[in-house]
């Protein structure tokens, strides 16, 4: 058949098919769990864990064990009541089939459900059979151990007993679909972040979380009865406290039809930098929401009138600011409510509008409690506060300065930036470029039209350890601010970015990639929409330059070099290997044929995936504790993905 034939043949009506059953999952899998991409094939694991943390709250099951197999198959296993069996009354099945089979049966499990439940996107175990190419069930209960099997969203045998047992729970086993996803390998840093952050969130649940691959096997429990408590000091392991004790409380409230909770901790670490992370039944709402806005606008609230009663603040018309009171902060607000709304571009906002008040009551009271019963801890916060606000102050001088000098556009672009002639900041592109050589040859190679380049000098000012107002006296971070033309921190406005891409280019060494942390963790306090946005890139400069007569090749990794050497080790000639040590061997042309050229270069484009694991690694990488750094490296990887342009 011809390609026009086929063409014409999907036009055909008869060729129109009637979606069915979980069909429309299989076609459409990104609608149902984001990508097909790793995200996509973890989150397969997290529908079915969520269905037994949802037994877990209603106070059913105490342990649930999640394993990698050796196969790349996922099993998670609880100890629950089992999930029903009994035939549905319409459809006349078994209910674990229908949970199974029919699209969105999942989450309540009709009747029996729970007043509280999770799942992004709440569409269930139906959604993982639909994407495994096999599944298996078994459910203990009734002093009967049942088992059912299901392929890519079908049944394939009957709900039958195998067994006998006198205890209850359930055990799910998936093997994701390779013709669905981009590759099935599970990521055990993944579930390892997201199994023990459901553990925090959940306190008392004991999760288990095993990989039985071989060479990678390991084990880990999750298991917190402090819950958030013991997730802040997690959080601040690597960072120090000034004060002693965590300031921690929860408040349930139920009220028949719409139950509601609040759990609240937070330790103040001399960092300048915030980390305030806002969880609803489980899923972490990093758009905000009402509880957020509840518990932000209550420690602005407590703080000053503290501060003013204990004369800390001096004039009557001082005041601390939302940033002065959170300035060092690590604080997570996780509600629990019956009927959560999410709202937001990604549907991480919680909308619910009671939540606000709830946690703002809440928040007054037991914070007020917390400053009045413990005096020492409390002049310890509020002297940070104060420095803040004096900080701020300078800052804001020092700010706008720069603002005013942006305002003033294009003449007053860093002398340093060699500008691309392009207005349309969708098509610009700048590239920061170690060292003043390297620079030059980048100004020289690049395509003016559209390649803005700005050479940086050696080391940037690492801000993790200095205040707005020391950053924004360094002449490199000034440099980045006027030509990214969006301002910083709070004035920070995306819609002014002058370039949708923004390229770091740093040579392929320890000090290229310490340059690049730097950079990111300028981006990472100051700019994080700059990475929310995914406008962030790291150009990959070439490693080698093979060269066999008329042939010439440049590879990025030893693996590829060691393939080129392959090929070209039987044809005949002299070969000519040179290694580059940076950017600087590079001659212009060259510089624009490896690393610059929209054809030919592969750009890596840096992602933040959670908030949390961000903090942790620039905290990390960028503090004064060096004993974390080395294991970071190796998670650093996850953040980055990679991108063909
Ligand atoms: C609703 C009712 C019942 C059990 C479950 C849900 C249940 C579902 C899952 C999913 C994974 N693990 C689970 N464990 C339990 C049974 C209610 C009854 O015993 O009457």
């Amino acid at each position: 058949m011809s390609v026009d034939n086929k063409k014409k043949e999907s036009y055909n009506a008869s060729q129109i098919q009637v979606l069915e059953g979980l069909e429309p999952v299989r076609v459409r899998p990104g609608m149902y769990i984001g990508s097909t991409g790793p995200k996509g094939l973890h989150h397969l694991v997290y529908e079915i864990v969520d269905n037994s943390i949802d037994e877990a709250l209603a106070g059913y099951c105490n342990h649930i064990e999640v394993t990698i197999q050796k196969d790349e198959s996922i099993r998670v296993i609880d100890d629950g009541r089992g999930m029903p069996v009994d035939d549905h009354p319409k459809l006349k099945k078994p209910a674990v089939e229908v949970i199974h089979t029919v699209l969105h049966a999942g989450g309540k499990f009709g009747g029996g459900g729970y007043k509280v439940s999770g799942g992004l996107h709440g569409v269930g175990a139906s959604v993982v059979n639909a994407l495994s190419r096999h599944m298996e069930v078994e459910i203990k209960r009734d002093g009967k151990v049942y088992k059912q099997v299901y392929e890519k969203g079908k049944t394939i045998t009957k709900l039958e007993v195998i067994g006998k047992t006198n205890e209850t729970g359930s055990m799910t086993q998936f093997w994701p679909d390779p013709e669905i996803f981009e590759e099935v390998v599970f990521d055990y840093g993944n579930l390892e972040h997201r199994l023990r952050e459901m553990a925090f969130l959940n306190k008392g649940i004991k999760i288990t979380l095993s990989d039985e691959r071989e060479g990678n096997e390991k084990s880990e429990i999750f298991h917190y009865d402090g819950g958030l408590k013991e997730f802040i000091k997690h959080l601040n392991k690597n960072k120090d406290a000034i004060h002693n004790d965590v300031i921690y409380f929860e408040y349930v409230e139920e009220d028949g039809e719409e139950d509601k909770e609040v759990e609240v901790a937070i330790q103040y670490t001399d960092r300048y930098s915030e980390l305030v992370l806002a969880y609803a039944n489980n899923i972490n709402t990093i758009e905000g929401g009402t509880h957020l806005i509840g518990f932000k606008s209550a420690l602005t609230r407590v703080f000053n009138d503290y501060a003013r009663k204990n004369k800390y603040l001096k004039d009557a018309d001082q005041a601390l600011t939302g940033e002065d009171v959170r300035e060092g902060i690590t604080a997570i607000v996780s509600v629990k409510l019956t009927n959560p709304e999410f709202e937001g571009q990604t549907k991480a906002k919680l909308g619910n509008s009671f939540m606000r008040g709830f946690v703002e009551t809440n928040t007054n009271n037991n914070l007020n409690a917390f400053l009045e019963e413990n005096p020492k801890q409390a002049k310890a916060i509020m002297e940070k506060c104060v420095r803040a606000a004096r900080a701020r102050d300078a800052a804001r001088k020092a700010r706008e300065m720069t603002r005013k000098s942006s305002a003033l556009e294009k003449t007053s672009l860093p002398g340093k930036l060699a500008d691309c002639s392009e207005k349309d900041p969708t098509l610009s592109e700048i590239y920061l470029v170690e060292g003043d050589s390297a620079g030059g040859s980048a100004k020289q190679g690049r395509d003016r039209n559209r390649q803005a380049v700005l050479p940086l000098r050696g080391k940037i000012l690492n801000v993790e350890k200095a205040t707005l107002s020391r950053a924004l006296s360094s002449e490199e971070i000034k440099n980045m601010i006027t030509a990214f033309g969006c301002g910083i921190g709070d004035d920070f406005d995306i819609e002014k970015l002058r370039y949708h891409k923004i390229i770091i280019m740093t040579d392929a060494d320890v000090d290229g990639a310490h340059i690049r942390t730097l950079l990111l963790t300028f981006f990472y306090r100051y700019m994080t929409p700059l990475l929310e946005g995914g406008f962030v890139y790291a150009a990959q400069p070439p490693l080698f330059r093979v060269k066999k007569q008329k042939t010439i090749q440049y590879t990025y990794s030893d693996k590829e070099q060691e393939k080129v050497l392959e090929s070209f080790a039987s044809a005949p000639g002299k070969l000519e290997i040179q290694r580059y040590k940076g950017l600087g061997e590079m001659d212009f042309n060259q510089l624009w044929e490896t690393t610059m050229n929209y054809e030919t270069r592969t750009l890596i484009q840096i992602t933040l995936e959670d908030a949390t694991a961000a903090d942790e690694i620039f905290t990390t990488l960028m503090g004064d504790k060096v004993p974390p750094r080395k294991k970071f490296i190796e998670d650093n990887a996850r953040y980055v993905k990679h991108l063909d342009v």
